[in-house]
């Protein structure tokens, strides 16, 4: 998964992920730039976040390559609830 606006993922991107789609790896993640938006979920808590890896509903959403989760902050996501 990489940007979606033809430009080689430069600018800001929204990356959406949900439960029951597989795990997405996404190569060019920028912090403070693109968002990860979370279907079905409504809060940071509940997601767990380890290592390079995304967890929501016992699922591995999406693996951030080159980024710690642990560098991510609450704006670089969003929720829309299911
Ligand atoms: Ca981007």
């Amino acid at each position: 998964m990489t940007g979606d606006n033809f430009s080689g993922g430069q600018g800001r991107d929204t990356f959406i992920l949900a439960a029951g789609e597989g795990t997405d790896t996404i190569t060019d993640f920028e912090i403070g730039i693109d968002t990860l938006q979370i279907l079905g979920a409504t809060t940071l808590a509940d997601l767990t976040l380890s290592g390079n890896a995304i967890l929501f509903a016992g699922e591995i959403l999406a693996e951030l390559r080159g980024i710690e989760t642990s560098s991510l902050r609450a704006n670089d996501f969003s929720f829309i609830a299911a």
